[in-house]
């Protein structure tokens, strides 16, 4: 089977430099190529726990809200509170609907000024932005920013941007963004990243410069083995960071999706606040925890239904064999009351009917 590409599909600007390096295995983000891996997967796990890795995640892109009323369109877009939020800060936040429905969790950044990005995950956001803007009749232009974030990730991630970009680096904040440049290239760099083993993101803000970026980095990164990589299912559901669309349908709350530490409901008014009050005052009715398999239950594609005693209490999201853990390990949607640790459960999948007990969030 072949993924037919079209112009549906966008390549990203460092696209020729992932090709170069073997790109093995995509999938489609926001409409946009994800490199996920090159090959060896034992390899680009050893890289981003031990070393450092390369990642092209141009697919997370930014919607710009720029004008006079960036700041309060922002802040009612987003369930957090920026109104503390400096030039150059950004905050990891859930974006709800007005029924209190999550459909996204950016990252959002303070550019400017008057100048505010969304850093998205799966959606279709920049509609939703501009619509909102407009029924407000704000004083906002709502546009897609074409910048591009290259992430770099590992424990010797902090060597390598120092060697491309100077030792001043590793004062960064985690969350905060800086102007960068190198060779001409325009950026922002900033200490985050969608691991827990720390790096950067540089965030290309030219981006017919991608490919000299890419090589940039790697020559700076040679003396400390760097190598491509893409976003790690295996350490991401180790350390329980989330993935929108994966974990989530689209009538998943922030606080079913363990967000509920970013949602700040005292703030000033957000979209889809007073339906939180409520789903917070009804209380949580399922949550997204882990789960621990007695055995490998093979690849999973689609979620699998989890039973308890017969009746159908959740399903299995995502699945993966842990080093860490030392076992098949998941992040499952379970119902109130079985989705308290140490529960016994019982998930079915396309090859056989597995056992796992319920296990709290993050693993490691
Ligand atoms: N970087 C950028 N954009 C992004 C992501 C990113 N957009 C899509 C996606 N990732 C958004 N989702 C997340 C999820 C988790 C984190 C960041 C973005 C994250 N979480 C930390 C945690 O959960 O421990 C810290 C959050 C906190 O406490 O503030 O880093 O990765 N540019």
């Amino acid at each position: 089977m072949e993924l037919v590409e079209t112009s549906r599909i966008m390549w990203t600007p460092f696209h020729e430099s992932t090709l170069a390096a073997g790109v093995t295995a995509v999938t489609v983000y926001n409409h946009t190529m994800l490199p996920l891996s090159y090959g060896d997967p034992e390899a680009e796990y050893r890289r981003l726990t031990e070393g450092v890795a390369i990642w092209d995640v141009a697919c997370q892109r930014q919607v710009q809200l720029a004008g006079p009323d960036a700041g309060d369109l922002a802040q009612i877009l987003c369930t957090r509170d920026l109104s503390q939020a400096r030039v150059g800060q950004g905050k990891y936040t859930a974006m709800v609907d007005h029924q209190g429905r999550l459909i996204n969790d950016p990252l959002v950044l303070r550019a400017d000024d008057d100048v505010w990005w969304l850093s998205l995950a799966d959606g279709d956001m920049l509609q939703w932005c501009r619509a909102i803007a407009s029924e407000r009749q704000m004083s906002v232009e709502v546009s897609d920013a074409n910048v591009a974030p290259l992430a770099v990730q590992g424990p010797l991630a902090e060597d390598v941007v120092a060697a491309l970009l100077g030792d001043w680096i590793r004062e960064i904040k985690f969350f905060n963004y800086h102007r960068a440049e190198v060779d001409g290239i325009p950026m922002r760099v900033g200490r985050a990243g969608w691991s827990k083993q720390g790096g950067f993101e540089l965030y290309l803000e030219d981006a017919t410069r991608g490919n000299d970026l890419w090589d940039l980095v790697m020559a700076a990164g040679e003396p400390f083995e760097i190598g491509p990589g893409g976003p790690n299912a295996i350490e991401r559901v180790q350390s329980g960071l989330l993935s929108y669309r994966t974990e989530t349908t689209d009538d998943t709350d922030p606080f079913e999706a363990g967000l509920g530490k970013y949602v700040d409901l005292e703030a000033s008014d957000f979209i889809g606040r007073d339906a939180l009050i409520e789903k917070r005052e009804r209380g949580l009715q399922r949550s997204l925890v882990g789960v621990v398999f007695d055995e490998h239950p093979g690849v999973l594609k689609n979620p699998w239904p989890v039973m308890a005693t017969g009746q159908v209490v959740g399903s299995v999201r995502v699945v993966v064999v842990s080093p860490k853990v030392g076992r098949s390990i998941g992040m499952a949607m379970i119902d109130v009351p079985h989705n308290v640790p140490g529960t016994d459960l019982v998930t079915s999948s396309p090859n056989g009917e597995w056992s796992i007990t319920v296990a709290a969030l993050p693993f490691v």
